[in-house]
Order: C-alpha cells, then structure tokens, then sequence
C-alpha cells in the first residue's frame, strides 16, 4: 500500500510560537492534567463520513474535492482505499478513535445479503489496520436517511416493510461495531420526524422509534455489546420536526419508553445552536441527568439557520465544553467526534489537515482554560454563594423536602416583600473569563 498523503509528515506538537501550518501549537497528546494524559481527556475521533466520503457536494454544485483516493469510486477497491486513507491520515494526526456509518464503508449493494457481505469483507479489512496502529472505533451507527426508502423516517416510517430494512441495518450495524470493539453506538433520528401533521401519526412514530430502540437494546446485550447506546439530538434538518429536538426532548423520551438505563447522549454542538440553545447548555443539561455520553465536535455560524459542521475554531465554546466534561468526570465510553467538514473551497488533503489541526488545538486550548477556569476557583464560588440561602434554615427545609405551603407562608409573613435577590453579576462573571481565555 502506497502513501495517499505523501507530501504530509507525522503532525508534530511545536508550541503556541509555532508558525508551522503542519504542527500542533496547543496539543500536546502526552501531557498530563488532573492525573490523565491530554490525549485521553479528548479522545478525538475522526467522522468517516465527511473526512473520507464527502466530496463538498452541496445543492448548488458538484463536489469540488476528490476523495477517490486513487481508486474506482463505488466499488470495494475504492472502500478499501479509503480505509487505507483513513488510517494514514488518523496515525499522522495521532487521532486513536473512528467513528462510522455502515454506508461509510462500502457502497450499499441491491440486495441485504451482498451489502452484508461487503461490510464483513471491509470490516475484517478495517480490523486489520486497527491492529497494526492501535487505532480504535468510537462508535457506530446505520445511516438511515439517504436511501430513498427512509424519506419518512427509519422507525418513524409508515411503511412496516421500511421499518424491517431498517431493523435489519441495524442488526447488522450493531454486528459490525461488536467485532470492531466499539464503545457506542449512535441513533442520530435523521429523518425521525415530521413534515406536516396532516399526515402524520406522531403517537405511533415515537412509539415504534421506541421498539426499534428496545429491540436493538436487546439484541445489542445479547451479542455482547458492552458499551453504550447513544441519541444525538438535532431540532431540524432534514425533517422540518425532528422528535429529538435537544438534550431535555431526548432524555424525556428515553424515560418516558424505560431506555434511560442503557441510552446516554451524544450532544452535537451546532445541533445545539440549532435548537436555539448554547452548546454548553445541552451538555449541562446531558451531565445533570447522568447521560453526558459523547460529543460531536463541531460549530455553527451564528449567522446561517443550518447544521454548517465547521470545525470548532471558537475556543470559548471549546473551554466551556471541556469545563462540563471535566466537572463531569469524563465520558466513559465516550470522546470528540469531529462531525465537522472543509469549507467547500477547502478542498486540497492538506486542507483536510488543517481542519483537524484547528479542531483538535481549539479542543486542547479549551482544556487548558477550563482547567485554569476551575483552578481559579472563582466562578464556582460564586455560583455556590449564589445559592447559599438554601444551605440552613428554612432554605434547607426546602431542599430536604422537610416543609409544606402552609409552612412557607407562614414564614414568608416575617419577610420584607420588597426584599431582592442577590446580583447575578454576569458582566463581573464575563471578565473573570475573559481574563483566564486571554491571560
Ligand atoms: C447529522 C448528524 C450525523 C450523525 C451521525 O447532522 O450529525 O452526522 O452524527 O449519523
Ligand atoms: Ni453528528
Ligand atoms: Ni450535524
């Protein structure tokens, strides 16, 4: 096998005075924070989809960039190609994990057993590479929005035949992660969703997402799957509705149809933004909850309605994410896919490079400033001084459940009614950050 990326060397960490577009200027894979190597607080993943496959194809025009990867686009010869792409590109990075859809890694054939086949013969090649470079698989998931069969959804169809295609690709999907070793599988609801409520049953689609889920659930334990089981939610696009709309729809379908136990999310953030939320919000609201699972490392543009998947060059939003992650305590089975792409006129392997270059420093700076931002100790202070009043006396009875209305209003006879709140102090709370970002 010949070198793809022949004119790129092993990126190497040179520090923030670097000048070299090629090399890391903030990550530093073996440095140690808090007990753990940085490479391991970051778990970085590489997306198979947009980094191999996508060619920059939008509505307007054709793909301005070429990852045939010197092979016949559509066959097994250009699946492997891209295999052997993949792993040149993650051990020149130093990226350890891989995250995947079934039709990532092969051209889908016109029958389940051909297209089986293909995913056993490129998998047992994948396992191969994997071996060789210790490379590992993050996650996994079925794509079940591109074929034409799944316009109305996978489990949210209203075709029982559509929904058996469906079970079936993920039976299989799930096979494959089990033999790669992966450590999640993902329910990203492509097109779980609605259009119009003129022709649609939204009872009966949640309802059948939520079998497809349990069976899949079952099955996965049965074959020995381990790990977890992700939702990533994303509030529209394809659908015009989307039932996973953010992190609190989610995690209240999951406990409404007792898949809580086995489910964790996937928080995206441009998927985030989309739903009009902050990326550090969904992740808090994910980790109060117990179900901070992975992250889908990427960022919007404030000024587009849309999921653009830039790589993440906001290092704000880098350092409050790996703020959440570190007060969390990690994601266990979990890491920072890059779910991002090349602008379309991006479109050369070094810019392929450069995106993970900025995406994984951007990440790296975040986690340098959370730790400075948590070590300075005074945005934590504030926030628990903020809430002290419910630390003793009547507070406490609050918050132990010890009290009753009658009681409260009672006590509440003694108070000042003009009495205020404590200051928020936000703008005093903004500089504290921006003097740790810019010191
Ligand atoms: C699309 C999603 C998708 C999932 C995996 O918006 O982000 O890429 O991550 O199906
Ligand atoms: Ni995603
Ligand atoms: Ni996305």
């Amino acid at each position: 096998m010949s070198e793809i990326f022949k004119n790129i060397g092993k990126i190497k960490y040179e520090g923030k005075e670097s000048k070299n577009p090629l090399a890391f200027k903030y990550y530093d894979a073996d440095r140690v924070i808090y007990g753990k190597k940085m490479k391991e607080h970051l778990s970085f993943a590489m997306a198979w989809w947009h980094n191999l496959c996508a060619e920059g194809v939008d509505i307007f025009g054709a793909g301005t960039t070429d990852k045939s990867f010197g092979a016949n686009k559509g066959t097994m010869m250009h699946a492997k190609a891209k295999v052997d792409a993949g792993f040149e590109f993650m051990s020149k990075l130093g990226i350890e994990y891989f995250c995947f859809h079934d039709m990532d890694i092969i051209p889908e054939a016109d029958t389940i057993e051909e297209t089986n086949k293909r995913l056993d013969e490129i998998t047992d090649y994948i396992k191969e590479k994997m071996d060789e470079t210790g490379i590992k698989c993050l996650w996994g998931t079925a794509n079940m929005f591109s074929n034409p069969r799944f316009m109305n959804g996978a489990g949210s169809t209203n075709s029982a035949d559509v929904f058996c295609l469906a079970a079936a690709q993920v039976k299989k999907a799930l096979d494959i992660v089990v033999k790669l070793g992966g450590k999640g599988y993902v329910f990203w609801g492509g097109r779980e969703g609605y259009e119009t409520l003129l022709n649609t049953d939204i009872k009966l689609e949640q309802e059948n997402i939520a079998s497809l889920m349990k069976m899949s659930v079952e099955y996965g334990r049965k074959i020995g799957f381990e790990g977890d089981f992700f939702i990533e939610p994303k509030p529209k696009e394809p659908m015009k509705h989307q039932y996973d709309f953010d992190a609190s729809t989610a995690i209240g379908f999951l406990k409404q149809y007792n898949l809580d136990k086995d489910f964790k999310l996937n928080i995206e953030a441009n998927h985030a933004t989309l739903a009009g939320h902050t990326f550090q919000h969904d992740l808090r609201i994910s980790a109060i909850n117990g179900m901070l699972g992975s992250i889908d490392a990427n960022q919007g543009d404030n000024l587009l309605g849309w999921d653009t998947d830039q790589f993440p060059s906001n290092v704000y939003e880098t350092t409050m994410c790996m703020y959440e992650v570190l007060k969390y305590g990690g994601m266990k089975n979990g890491g920072l896919n890059f779910d991002s792409k090349n602008r379309r006129a991006s479109y050369t392997p070094e810019d392929m490079f450069y995106g993970y270059i900025l995406g994984m420093d951007t990440f790296a700076l975040g986690l340098i400033k959370a730790v400075e931002l948590i070590e300075d100790g005074r945005i934590d202070e504030f926030v628990k001084e903020r809430y002290s009043s419910f630390n003793e006396g009547i507070g406490k009875k609050i918050r132990e459940g010890q009290t009753n209305l009658e009681e409260l209003a009672e006590y509440a006879k003694n108070i000042d009614s003009k009495v205020l709140p404590s200051s928020a102090r936000q703008e005093y709370l903004e500089s504290i950050v921006n003097s740790i970002l810019f010191s």
